[in-house]
């Protein structure tokens, strides 16, 4: 049976918060970091309960709040193939959660066990990891007293980045099989990147320095490492490395901000010069936005929907340099946000698909491909290789030198990209292959289209919960009625899109519009808001900004 009375005792350390109803979304926990003890306590428990569940195979934590402000803070689980927990345990993870006392939280864990037919003999392995937050500590803390009251085998991974944990998680169940997916430490991660990226730019031209913004986070740790093991291969310079100043992390910079802004984080302003790349990463690095300023210093973005178009390019016509067409079929997966030019742009060339907010859901949708390139707008992606696609790869007999070349380029980008999760690092090295193997300058990957112009903006209602949406979020069902007035306003607008949805991270609602002119998809968003706060408006109420 459970070790009830281990629980109970330090259960009682970890009261839940009265009121406040906790829900395992889109990115796990996700709140005020000093409302969350009592759920990493139990999340410890529960991560070891997987864990036995599936045989003792490790169970990654991540203790983070990605993009969100500094006091946020949240916590994630990682199945034991670097993947996010299977979504029918997110329920289980609610449950536990809102126990209100020990006594519901024992019996809660009872049902679970009994439920899922957990096998409480076997091992509970479990690797855990943190970003920057003050709130961090505390909060691991309270995760490892949930390790101990179950009796978890931890190890911890300490202060790196998302990307990196769910690695390691990969890494470690994989130790000594065949499919071994690398050294498991952070010094394995970095070698294998390192290592493939330096045989995907041998013999090309000398690679310009990048500048990457590292949101004050934990990416400028792992930026630093990385910097280090690329040497002159790809020069990098740091910024926005400050981890320690509070309330700096994603404060006025980071990928989040450059684009929801669209416009440079002041504090490069007297840095960034006209025509160098540079890019923004989020507070757990699991986000990338590329960006530059032209000749006349004009501030221009490159998205996720950017990298998916350059990247997915790329891989189509290796795949057909390496006589594999017809062979293996390359997919992409984007979500409603994605920019109406880029969505045009690809399905010209390849199957796309729609699916809605999370990287849940587009991880699951590109495993339909035999090479799926996923990626939301704001940076969230990777590229996945199936395994009957890699088994083609490693068995495939080039005709000719120049399909062996192509070939060979394809299996280093196999071990380049983090196939476990979006992984801002992994995916940069990405677009610098690209940008190096087509010598293309930022401003010429910016020119594969033009993006609609486009506006985000958020309203703060006073239940987001009743925003329900159908059609991967492009169109709400509730509250009744709402639709068919966004719809009668985007008539209006020229080349008008516009849509609403309940974010999964934030108590807001977001409204996201599109036209042909800038002025107009500024107008359509404002009044698109504007209906959804005439629908829901009351307090605590903040106008739009
Ligand atoms: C998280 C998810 C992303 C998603 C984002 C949406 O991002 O991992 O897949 O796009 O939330 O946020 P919202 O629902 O608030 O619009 P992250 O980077 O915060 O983990």
């Amino acid at each position: 049976g459970l070790p009830v009375e281990a629980i109970q005792a330090l259960s009682d350390e970890y009261p839940k918060p009265v009121d406040v109803h906790f829900q395992y979304g889109t990115a796990g926990f996700r709140t005020l970091g000093a409302l969350l003890d009592s759920v990493l306590f139990r999340v410890g428990i529960l991560a070891g309960l997987r864990s036995k569940k599936l045989d003792g195979k490790v169970i990654g934590v991540m203790v983070t709040a990605s993009h969100n402000p500094e006091p946020d803070n949240g916590v994630k689980l990682v199945d034991p193939r670097g993947e996010m927990l299977e979504s029918s345990w997110e329920a289980h993870a609610t449950t536990l959660a809102n126990a209100p006392d020990t006594p519901a939280f024992l019996s809660a864990l009872e049902s679970l066990v009994k439920a899922t037919k957990i096998d409480l003999s076997k091992p509970a392995r479990v690797v855990y990891a943190r970003d920057t937050r003050p709130s961090g500590g505390a909060l691991v803390f309270a995760l490892e007293n949930g390790f101990k009251a179950i009796g978890v085998e931890a190890r911890n991974a300490g202060v790196t980045t998302t990307p990196i944990l769910h690695y390691l998680v990969k890494a470690m169940n994989t130790k000594g099989t065949k499919d071994e997916y690398g050294d498991d430490s952070e010094e394995g991660y970095m070698q294998k990147l390192s290592g493939a990226f330096k045989k995907l730019v041998a013999g090309k031209a000398p690679i310009t320095p990048l500048l990457i913004d590292c949101a004050n986070g934990v990416g400028a740790l792992a930026g630093a490492v990385l910097a280090e093991h690329l040497g002159e291969t790809l020069p990098i310079i740091l910024e926005n490395g400050a981890t320690t100043t509070p309330g700096a992390l994603n404060d006025q910079c980071g990928a989040d901000f450059v684009k929801t802004q669209q416009k440079l984080p002041p504090s490069l302003l007297s840095i960034l010069k006209p025509g160098q790349r540079a890019c923004s990463l989020d507070g757990d690095a699991d986000r990338l936005i590329y960006f530059y300023l032209d000749e006349r210093s004009q501030f221009h973005m490159l998205d996720g929907d950017k990298i998916a178009a350059l990247v997915a390019a790329f891989i189509v016509a290796l795949v057909k340099a390496a006589g594999l067409e017809g062979k293996i079929n390359v997919g992409v997966v984007q979500t409603a946000y994605a920019n109406g030019a880029s969505t045009k742009y690809l399905v010209e060339r390849l199957p796309v698909k729609c699916v809605p907010t999370g990287v849940k859901h587009l991880h699951h949708a590109a495993e339909h491909y035999d090479v799926g390139v996923y990626f939301e707008a704001n940076g969230h992606g990777t590229v996945l290789f199936s395994p009957e696609t890699q088994g083609k790869l490693a068995s495939y007999q080039p005709l000719t030198p120049a399909q062996s070349t192509a070939l060979g380029h394809l299996k280093n980008l196999v071990q380049l990209i983090n196939q476990t999760v979006g992984d801002a690092l992994s995916d940069m090295l990405l677009v610098e292959v690209v940008l190096a193997h087509k010598s293309y300058s930022a401003e010429e990957w910016d020119s594969l289209y033009s993006d609609k112009p486009n506006r985000l903006v958020k309203v703060v209602v006073r239940d987001r919960n009743i925003f329900k949406t159908e059609d991967a979020e492009r169109r709400l069902v509730s509250p009744p009625g709402l639709q068919a007035k966004i719809e009668e306003l985007v008539r209006r607008y020229n080349g008008g899109r516009s849509f609403v949805r309940p974010s999964g991270t934030e108590d807001v609602v977001r409204v996201y519009a599109e036209a042909t002119v800038k002025a107009q998809a500024d107008e359509l968003a404002f009044r698109v808001a504007g209906l959804v706060y005439d629908e829901t408006g009351g307090d605590p109420v903040k106008r739009p900004k």
